[in-house]
């Protein structure tokens, strides 16, 4: 028997066979064909039994060999076929990076947002808590308890929308300064902003809106006075508005502060001189304050004989208007992205 002239043979046709395969399936079949167990090349061994002895180390050996040489031929094709479907996958999936990409705007926060985080900011840096309260609030706590008792006449200075007879959506952000005194019992000092939404049956207009946000501020201790509400308020002023524009302390009513006002501040539109965005007046209202009526401190449970406060509430979008030169409300709430876009941030 010829044994190099059979592997030679062999080797040819698996050279062939290996050509014509370009699935690792296939050359799985392949390798069975040419050094699997039944193999001819396996099958070739069964020969050995019939050679002298002498012949049979070499006759085995150079088996062996050809049949690494088989597998290391199988395994380099093996290499190829695989670097082949790496190339053909890479070629599918190549991404075009000179196509447009789709237009997906990040989001930003409102403008509204960033101008209650303004304020947040520096009342935290001033040692306030921020306390938060339901929309959905009780008569007791949106009027009784702030010095308001049914039928009172200056219940219609905020018209309501009542859910029942006991229940509305809040008029302002002061019922949560109640609910704050009383879960402090009556004995601890308080000093918080509580930011939130509120609603009233008012028409809207170029300054109205029957939803708008306040950030009402309290202030309870024993040794509260007129002139720390009025720092304060030069301060949030100051801090929103810069040191040039002018702020008016004007005497007014609310029921549950004693002495009471409200803040102007003149009209970015026109800088005092009037015009249609101020009424003329050449001032916008953006907020109302006093110091907190006995009234109140005692329906809360604090003596009103150790006690004084302070509280405010600041009308939101009257600050985003001034500040950022917004002349009407309404922007705030019709959701234009052309508008929102503007603000990307609070950057204007
Ligand atoms: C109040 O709501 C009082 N609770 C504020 C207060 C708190 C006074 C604590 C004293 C002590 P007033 O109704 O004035 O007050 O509203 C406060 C601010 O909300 C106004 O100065 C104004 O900036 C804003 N505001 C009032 N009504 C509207 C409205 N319809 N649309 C937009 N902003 C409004």
């Amino acid at each position: 028997m010829d044994l190099k002239k059979i592997i030679s043979e062999h080797e040819t046709k698996l050279k062939d066979a290996l050509k014509s395969v370009d699935k690792i399936e296939a050359l799985q079949d392949v390798k069975a064909q040419f050094v699997g167990k039944k193999a001819e090349l396996s099958k070739l061994m069964r020969h050995m039994k019939d050679l002298p002895n002498e012949e049979k180390p070499a006759f085995g050996q150079t088996i062996n060999e050809a049949k690494q040489y088989f597998s290391s031929l199988i395994e380099t094709r093996k290499t190829e076929i695989l670097e082949e479907r790496l190339r053909q996958k890479l070629a599918q999936e190549r991404i075009d990076v000179t196509l447009p990409a789709p237009d997906f705007s990040p989001g930003s926060p409102h403008l509204l947002r960033t101008v209650i985080e303004t304020v947040e900011d520096l009342f935290i840096g001033m040692g306030y808590l921020v306390k938060e309260g339901p929309e959905v609030e009780s008569d007791e706590l949106n009027f009784e308890k702030l010095n308001l008792p049914k039928d009172h006449p200056a219940r219609d200075m905020q018209d309501s929308f009542y859910i029942t007879d006991d229940t509305l959506l809040r008029t302002h952000t002061s019922p949560v300064q109640v609910r704050t005194m009383l879960a402090y019992g009556g004995k601890e000092p308080v000093k918080i902003i509580c930011p939130g939404k509120v609603y009233r049956r008012d028409d809207d207009d170029a300054t109205h809106s029957h939803q708008f946000m306040q950030i009402e501020g309290l202030v309870v201790d024993t040794d509260t006075s007129l002139a720390d509400l009025k720092g304060t308020l030069l301060a949030v002023a100051q801090k929103m508005f810069g040191k040039d524009r002018r702020i008016v302390l004007r005497p007014s009513y609310f029921p549950f502060t004693e002495p009471s006002f409200e803040v102007d501040v003149t009209c970015s539109n026109c800088d005092g001189a009037g015009c249609n965005m101020c009424k003329q007046t050449g001032y916008i209202e953006i907020l109302g304050a006093g110091m907190v009526h006995n009234n109140v401190l005692e329906a809360a449970g604090y003596d009103s004989t150790k006690y004084q406060g302070f509280a405010f509430g600041i009308g939101v979008e009257r600050i985003a208007m001034l500040k950022y030169g917004i002349d009407d409300i309404r922007h705030f709430y019709v959701n234009d992205l052309r508008f929102n876009k503007q603000f990307k941030g609070g950057q204007s």
